[in-house]
């Protein structure tokens, strides 16, 4: 007993070695342009290192069960085993211990994380409606998903005031280089704080764009637009730019 209990456990550390290579060395994720984006980043990463034990916990005790107590001949269950009350302590102490853990970190210190950063340095509306999207931009200029880009000023903290036009259906603001999504609700304004940290485009990344992330119909595939992160001189003159054409 106290040999397969050691087995067990040498398992169970090459298993969750092996599990910790995978996936400390494996990145799964668009590029991240976004203060928020790496505390997204962060909080996975974390989840997923201490996952790996729990399953690997699990998955050592099966394989070695299955091969060290297979027995050919025997066709019926064995017998039940009773005195287990230490070891379900022993797994609900741990369990619990843990999901309260990530509930507070990553939970609400990474919730803090992203709230945190004062005032937004600029606020611009992102409306959603059957199926595009319009940009108001600061200096009274509407854009729509339809001939424009979304244009944003890097190292700006951003709040983005999202809504749906009223009535229509939800939809829900998604750009995958920055990782939240937040929906957008008829009668109602979400907002969103991003903070770019670096320029970079949908022509240069697919995941660098906004997309439609609630399923709202027939275009719903088709409600997107492009994100443009630019220096702030640039942004300047772009908003100069469309309001020019706009007057
Ligand atoms: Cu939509």
């Amino acid at each position: 007993m106290k040999r397969d209990l050691i087995n067990t456990g040498l398992l169970w550390l090459v298993l969750s070695i092996l599990g910790w290579l995978l996936v400390l060395n494996w990145n799964i994720f668009p590029p991240a342009l976004a203060r928020e984006a790496e505390i997204v980043d962060n909080a996975f990463n974390l989840l997923m290192v201490l996952a790996v034990p729990v399953f690997t916990f699990i998955v050592a005790i099966m394989i070695y069960a299955a091969f060290r107590f297979r027995d050919p001949e025997r066709t019926e269950d064995g017998p039940p085993i009773r005195e287990t009350g230490r070891i379900m302590t022993a797994w609900l102490v741990v369990t619990v211990t843990l999901a309260a853990g990530i509930l507070i970190n990553p939970g609400f210190v990474g919730m803090a994380e992203i709230r945190a950063g004062g005032e937004p340095d600029i606020v611009i509306g992102i409306t959603g409606q059957r199926w595009s999207w319009t940009i108001s931009y600061p200096n009274g200029v509407d854009v729509t998903s339809y001939t424009g880009e979304l244009v944003l000023p890097v190292d700006n903290r951003i709040e983005f005031e999202i809504t749906s036009l009223d009535p229509d259906v939800i939809h829900s603001v998604w750009i995958p280089a920055f990782r939240i999504k937040k929906d957008a609700v008829p009668g109602r304004i979400t907002q969103m704080f991003i903070t770019p940290t670096e320029t970079g485009s949908f022509e240069d990344d697919p995941n660098v764009r906004l997309q439609c992330a609630e399923l709202c119909g027939l275009g719903h595939a088709t409600m997107a637009m492009k994100v443009r992160i630019v220096e702030q001189a640039e942004f300047d003159a772009y908003l100069d730019e469309i309001l020019a054409e706009g007057s």
